[in-house]
């Protein structure tokens, strides 16, 4: 059933649950189709014009059509109660302590996501609408001394594998909807106010793009392949020269695959670039489209330097900017 309905990977604890929902929500549609369609063809059937002239003004008599739609009624609470509450509960209730968890804030915005770290003291720093430049998309109060180690970024979400993840989400401006498919994440971003939803990636990028890596036959016909030039390589290809054609993550381009034909080599691996995506779910305005944010799985430790490398650069920007109004002032 996963694989007919075309569900994506699943990359978060969370998600099988959902996509069990999907799938019993998807039978139990079924069956009501299947079975209001059958009485649908019986009735147009039973009370063709040819067989009953007169309009009956008293019609059923029977209680059979009151026990089908109590029998759906009933099936319906209980796919309600037993299962869509229960799951929703958990999402929207049962947030693990922030302390646990990784913590940031997800401003949505026409048309990007602003990602805000607390940085190295774990407290985010004061925002001000006030202070939002195109430079400070965020309006953070840098002079605030909470805010001095926070870390921002522009479509770009890097996280932790196998820890909690809140999102504290909130948008500047209209309704936005924060989805991440692989993750089976997906919230609306209303602006005034702050929602809390919360996750857990149980794969980094690296195992997603392993695990969503198919095998494409090249053949010259591939020049004009715009679905085969989304993607990129996942090995290394060489000619019989030894001269690489393609390195692993190169993105396929027309003119490599003659030369991958030529050099004998008929089939490649290949995987989507950028595997995870935040995906706009609202349709924000003109530039909906275009809402498009990077998610990047990492290891504990690979995060841990994204951080360090980040708040480094930070801090040399900091200074460099402490020195330039020494020099000013001093002019
Ligand atoms: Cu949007």
């Amino acid at each position: 059933m996963h694989d007919i309905l075309g569900l994506p990977l699943v990359a978060s604890a969370h998600g099988g649950e959902i996509d069990q929902m999907i799938i019993i929500i998807h039978w139990m549609m079924f069956i009501l189709f299947a079975g209001w369609g059958s009485f649908f063809l019986y009735t147009l059937i039973r009370f063709r014009k040819s067989r009953s002239q007169k309009a009956d003004p008293v019609g059923v008599r029977g209680h059979f059509s009151s026990y089908i739609e109590g029998a759906v009624a009933l099936f319906e609470v209980i796919l309600l109660v037993g299962f869509a509450y229960p799951l929703w509960s958990k999402r929207v209730n049962a947030l693990p302590p922030e302390k646990d968890a990784t913590v940031v804030r997800v401003v949505a915005e026409q048309f990007a996501w602003n990602v805000h770290y607390p940085g190295n003291d774990g407290i985010f720093g004061r925002t001000d609408l006030k202070l939002v430049t195109s430079d400070n998309p965020l309006g953070l109060d840098r002079s605030d001394p909470n805010a001095k180690d926070d870390i921002t970024t522009i479509n770009q979400l890097n996280l932790p594998v196998g820890k909690p993840v809140i999102v504290r989400l909130s948008s500047k401006d209209v309704i936005h909807s924060f989805g991440i498919p692989l993750l089976r994440v997906k919230q609306d971003a209303i602006p005034g106010e702050v929602i809390r939803l919360w996750f857990e990636p149980t794969m980094t990028n690296e195992q997603v793009l392993q695990a969503s890596t198919k095998r494409h036959h090249v053949t010259l016909t591939d020049t004009g392949n715009t679905e085969l030039q989304a993607l990129v390589a996942m090995d290394e290809y060489k000619g019989k020269d030894g001269n690489p054609i393609l390195t692993k993550m190169q993105g396929i381009t027309p003119e490599v695959i003659p030369q991958l034909v030529s050099a004998g080599i008929t089939e490649i691996a290949v995987a989507p670039p950028t595997p995870m995506e935040i995906a706009c779910a609202q349709l924000c305005g003109l530039g909906h489209y275009r809402m498009r944010g990077f998610v990047k799985i990492q290891t504990p430790e690979e995060y841990k330097a994204w951080l360090a490398e980040e708040t480094a650069s930070l801090m040399q920007e900091q200074q460099q900017q402490a020195a330039d109004s020494t020099a000013r002032t001093q002019q």
